[in-house]
């Protein structure tokens, strides 16, 4: 088994914070996405998308998209539990990451892939549909907030997929300054109990 994994790039982290927190240690190979690795013929026959992480089965199989790999190792795995004990649980947690990579992870790589130099040449950019994805991801952060002043973590009282979606999606933030406010103290919380964890590292 290999991780086909990029160091700086969030969603690879995501899978290498599910890895850390399940004790799971699986070989990595280094993808040079700054480089276009990810889009020569040898990557785009693991991955026709060209996007990084692919975890390689012994069998040969290719498995990309990071919840999708996340769910792989839950279920060899399934210590400790990060997508839900019953179901009632795992709807919750489903719930949450769902919504977290949607209004929070996105919005900021959508900022990112649109008004970074990173991408100028390597995708069409639309500047002016990056600072609308920056308001969505800045409002969704004043949302969560709100919702963190009655839990301790994103989908309950357990850390699950959802605070590691999230948190990666906001300290990747700061590449396009978005930013967790002064007065956003349930967040601020939040983020530093979750960053505090060993796992946050990878
Ligand atoms: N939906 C995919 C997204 C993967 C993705 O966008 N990966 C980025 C790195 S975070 C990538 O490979 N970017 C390279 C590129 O777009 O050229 C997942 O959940 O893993």
């Amino acid at each position: 088994m290999k991780l086909y994994d990029s160091a700086m790039a969030p969603n690879p982290r995501r899978v290498r914070i599910f890895l850390a927190e399940k004790g799971v240690e699986v070989p990595t190979v280094q993808v040079d996405i700054g480089n276009k690795e990810n889009l020569e013929p040898a990557f785009l026959a693991r991955n026709p998308l060209g996007r990084v992480p692919v975890l390689e089965l012994d069998d040969g199989t290719q498995l990309a998209e990071s919840v999708a790999i996340c769910r792989y190792f839950e279920d060899t795995h399934p210590d400790p539990p990060l997508l839900g004990v019953d179901a009632r649980d795992a709807a919750v947690v489903e719930m949450w990451q769902r919504r977290m990579e949607q209004q929070v992870f996105d919005n900021v790589t959508s900022c990112f892939r649109n008004t970074h130099d990173y991408f100028k040449g390597r995708i069409p950019q639309v500047a002016a549909y990056g600072e609308v994805c920056r308001g969505w991801a800045e409002e969704r952060l004043a949302w969560l907030d709100e919702e963190l002043a009655g839990r301790e973590f994103v989908a309950g009282d357990r850390f699950t997929i959802a605070d590691i979606t999230a948190l990666v999606g906001i300290d990747f933030g700061r590449v396009v300054k978005i930013r967790i406010q002064p007065g956003q103290k349930n967040l601020a919380r939040w983020h530093e109990a979750v960053s505090s964890r060993a796992s946050a590292g990878a």
